[in-house]
């Protein structure tokens, strides 16, 4: 038995569609929709299902999803078909609308339902909080940042958290939103630009010329021009290559931990992208599922409303451990968890190991050379420190 009991007290509300996850990119695409499968897959098979209210989300309706996006983007959106023929994978196509159909983001046969899918999930959890009918949501199916009001991006279509946000806000006066994917959550930073009822926070690798999508510098704190409420209001954390767990675990508390004393959220909404983890396809950080954990346990523990999205995650061995381990801490089994990966999992064989935390040298042989310097952080930290003075609950 596994030991994993329904807390008493609280309430964790877990929100997917399994028809989302037969969506293909593409061959050779790094999002690969199958790792929520494995994710769950990894989740029941420790039992967590029977701590937790469990829903098939819907797909959100087009009112819903134009809260946020242009109706012109949505209908071109609905209406686009796939190419019958595959086009040469490096040309991009040079009428592309709404940067649609590039490598990126790819037109693919049932596109507008999984984006509906995935916003649908986000949405149900927002408002399983709102209705107080659970404490904490899950939404793994979610997390898609980069997505604009009227353009795709970096894989993201619709921009689940923020409709999800717009729905948080009509019961919360001020929502705090944390990003710890390791890309910059451009388009949720963007989408709140001039309003300080929401905060946003993101933690990522930073390199203007060589990593997407090269925006989020320590100092990109919201328009400072006059009279916008939403100046001061955006907070970006640029990280270089190989970041450990201590340091980002302390970056993160001291800095979150300043942020809500500041702010005052009346609710969290946390991206957990599990590409900031070591030996992700993408990414360039060396997370270990515990530090990458340790932010939502850190998040918990101000016993405010929760909702949990997903984001990128390119090695689905390791989305899976993250987003299992995750789950357990929303629902508080952290302590009773076995390390050891269930006997009966199915695809066990695509964990590699047996462990649900795998060590640096388990998981990349040589770890990647840390490029951030004690110095740096403490200075980020700083600056963090300075722009919250203008900030006021
Ligand atoms: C791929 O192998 O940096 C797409 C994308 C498709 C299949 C074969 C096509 C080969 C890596 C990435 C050509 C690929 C050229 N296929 C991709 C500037 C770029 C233009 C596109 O986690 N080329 C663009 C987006 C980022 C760029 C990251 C993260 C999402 C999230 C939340 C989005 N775009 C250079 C890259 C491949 C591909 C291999 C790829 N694309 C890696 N990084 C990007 O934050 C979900
Ligand atoms: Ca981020
Ligand atoms: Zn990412």
């Amino acid at each position: 038995e596994s030991g994993i009991t329904r807390p008493k007290g609280y309430n964790v509300s877990f929100h997917c569609n399994p028809d989302m996850e037969k969506h293909h990119f593409g061959m050779t695409h790094p999002m690969k929709p199958w790792r929520l499968t494995l994710s769950k897959s990894l989740i029941y098979s420790y039992g967590m299902s029977f701590a937790m209210d469990n829903y098939v989300s819907r797909a959100a309706t087009y009112e819903e999803l134009a809260t946020f996006h242009s109706t012109d983007y949505l209908d071109f959106l609905g209406t686009v078909l796939p190419e019958p023929v595959p086009r040469d994978l490096e040309n991009q196509n040079p009428d592309l609308k709404f940067n649609l159909g590039g490598s990126d983001c790819p037109l693919f046969d049932g596109l507008y339902d999984y984006c509906s899918m995935s916003a649908g999930g986000a949405l149900d959890g927002a408002r399983k909080l709102c209705s107080k009918q659970s404490d904490i949501a899950i939404a793994w199916g979610g997390g898609l940042h980069h997505a604009k009001k009227a353009e795709a991006s970096g894989f993201c279509y619709i921009n689940d958290i923020v409709v999800a946000i717009l729905q948080l806000l009509r019961y919360y006066p001020r929502v705090l939103y944390i990003d710890i994917d390791v890309h910059h959550g451009d388009g949720v930073e963007e989408a709140f630009f001039s309003t300080d009822r929401v905060m946003t926070v993101s933690f990522h690798k930073y390199d203007p010329n060589n990593f997407f999508p090269g925006t989020g510098a320590l100092d990109d704190n919201g328009p400072k021009s006059e009279h916008n409420p939403g100046a001061h209001h955006a907070v970006n954390v640029p990280l270089n290559d190989g970041i450990t767990d201590e340091q980002y675990e302390w970056l993160f508390n001291s800095i979150i931990g300043r942020i809500v004393e500041k702010f005052r959220p009346g609710a969290i909404a946390l991206q957990c992208g599990a590409d900031s983890l070591a030996g992700d396809r993408l990414g360039r950080f060396n997370l270990q599922v515990q530090g990458h954990g340790a932010c939502v346990e850190f998040c918990k523990k101000y016993n405010l409303p929760l909702i949990l999205f997903g984001g990128g995650g390119y090695t689905p061995r390791n989305v899976a451990r993250a987003w299992a381990y995750e789950t357990s801490i929303a629902i508080s089994c952290d302590d009773k968890i076995s390390p050891t990966l269930p006997q009966h999992v199915p695809w066990r064989d695509q964990f590699r190991q047996d462990t649900l935390f795998p060590t640096l040298e388990q998981i990349l042989g040589e770890p990647r050379v840390n490029r951030n310097s004690q110095k740096r952080l403490q200075d980020i930290l700083q600056h963090v420190t300075e722009q919250l003075r203008f900030v006021q609950a």
